[in-house]
């Protein structure tokens, strides 16, 4: 059955149908791709192939898949236009054409994501849809220090999320119980921290070379998907700590730690080293990455005095901008006075602040993440066999109901630079397990970051999320059926 022009999640802005247009895809379409738009075409019909079958050949006329940029738009943003003569995709850059394939593909038949030829009739809806982003950063995070997952594993977590038009995959690559980036000047981090027996019940081994981080970080891009790499500190570093014991106070390594406390480990403010580690790594992990970002962590410093925590966050800010990055810190950060170039990101369950309020109004920028809306990694309900709750429990309602420009006094629409879900991986083993927690609540979050707010509707929502049950299994995308959802055959 054909889809309804505005099936499509996250909501677009506007959707004009017409239903004497459809158009059918076929054995004789072709994809026109003008200047500078080679790439998105050529990702378009390498998504077709498989299920259609068909060819899709370079061409042009009547009949084709035309895909071309409009300096007018913005770059994100895109026109998606379906008539019976063909189809018209226009956008501000090739950032905004793969948005737009994103909706295309929403709005064929969800046989569309087989991995092999499907009989069907490969119909579009016709009319016209003009859509740009809310928010310029919708982030997910995942959690490859409690639990590794492996480049392959990242790869197919960025192609899932990035259906729903995510832009930015922020990386926690280190923590207490793991450290998974290699750095040449500090080489036992790895090493040692990286390796067997690491993670969380000691299960989660792994790291990224330097040349896997790449691969991730290259791949990324082919799907317009920013790369925000974390190093967390001054706390959450035992693993640094069993690696290197001159970062402890007294020189003595800790015994490694696969246990889920938080708040126990700290970085020395007042050594020596502790900047030449700091320095050393903000300046390789910099280095690997195009993005503008790096995240410096920042949370749950319970065993730093407020004192030592200014001090190292003053002198560690500076090394991310001489690195040329713009610093993200966890929302325990705006307690110190921050640069207009740190991003807060704010992650607290109730609406206290501290001081995010404040650095907003100096020009910060805040990127939202209240645990009780956007952890993907808290239960659904209380008898869900994964993820933790003390932030609550997170149905998909809870997570799809709330509006970000007022979670916070003094952090309205222009202080934000968006939203992110981060999904931690303490009772995570699998790639299953991460599809699992984040769909189908990611999409409720893509939605609030992308769609303009007077189009968020409970109903409307549910509805379409229920026709992404098939589409999923297509793909092998593991979700939990949740039961607010009015799921498709
Ligand atoms: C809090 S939220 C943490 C993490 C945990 C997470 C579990 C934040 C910045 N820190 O260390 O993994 O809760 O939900």
């Amino acid at each position: 059955m054909t889809r309804e022009l505005g099936d499509v999640i996250p909501a677009p802005g506007e959707v004009r149908p017409d239903a004497a247009a459809a158009f059918t895809v076929d054995a004789g379409t072709a994809i026109s791709a003008a200047p500078g738009t080679e790439q998105v075409a050529a990702y378009l019909a390498d998504a077709l192939r498989p299920a259609t079958g068909f060819e899709f050949p370079a061409g042009d006329g009547p009949g084709t898949i035309a895909l071309s940029l409009d300096s007018d738009l913005a770059a994100e943003a895109y026109r998606l236009e379906i008539a019976t003569a063909g189809v018209r995709l226009t956008a501000g850059a090739p950032a905004g054409l793969f948005n737009a394939v994103q909706t295309l593909r929403q709005l064929l038949p969800a046989e569309v994501y087989a991995a092999t030829p499907q009989q069907v009739a490969w119909t579009l809806p016709g009319g016209t849809i003009v859509d740009a982003p809310r928010f310029g950063y919708r982030g997910a995070m995942l959690d490859v220090a409690r639990h590794f997952f492996t480049v392959a594993e990242v790869k197919a977590f960025i192609d899932a999320v990035v259906q729903f038009k995510i832009n930015h995959l922020h990386l926690h690559l280190t923590d207490d119980q793991g450290w998974r980036i290699e750095i040449d000047s500090w080489p036992k981090l790895t090493a040692i921290s990286g390796g067997d027996g690491t993670g969380v019940d000691g299960v989660g081994p792994g790291f990224y070379t330097k040349a896997d981080y790449t691969e991730i970080v290259e791949y990324a891009a082919t799907r317009f998907v920013t790369i925000v790499p974390e190093i967390d500190m001054p706390g959450h570093v035992n693993a640094a700590q069993v690696a290197y014991p001159e970062l402890t106070a007294d020189g003595v390594a800790p015994p490694q730690r696969t246990d889920v406390e938080v708040g126990y480990s700290s970085l020395v403010a007042g050594k020596d080293e502790t900047y030449a580690f700091v320095g050393d790594v903000l300046r390789e992990v910099a280095a690997l990455t195009p993005g503008p970002y790096v995240h410096i962590g920042g949370d749950e410093a319970q065993a730093t005095t407020a004192e030592d925590y200014r001090t190292f966050i003053e002198r560690v800010l500076p090394l991310v901008t001489a690195y040329g990055k713009s610093p993200i810190g966890w929302h325990e950060m705006a307690t110190v006075d921050l640069p207009p170039s740190a991003v807060t990101q704010y992650w607290r369950i109730e609406a206290a602040d501290d001081g995010t309020a404040r650095a907003a109004a100096t020009g910060g920028k805040v990127l939202m993440s209240p645990a009780d809306r956007t952890y993907l990694d808290m239960k659904y309900a209380a008898d869900s066999p994964l993820g933790l709750d003390w932030a609550g429990t997170l149905d998909v309602e809870k997570a799809y109901g709330w509006d970000p420009a007022e979670r916070l006094p003094g952090v309205g629409e222009e202080s934000l630079l968006g939203v992110e879900a981060p999904l931690w991986s303490e009772t995570l083993r699998s790639l299953a397990d991460v599809l699992t927690m984040t769909f189908p609540r990611l999409p409720a979050i893509a939605e609030i970051g992308w769609s303009p707010r007077e189009t968020h509707d409970w109903e409307s929502f549910r509805r379409r999320l229920g026709a992404f049950g098939p589409r999923w299994q297509q793909q092998n995308v593991a979700y939990h059926p949740s039961p607010e959802v009015p799921w498709a055959e």
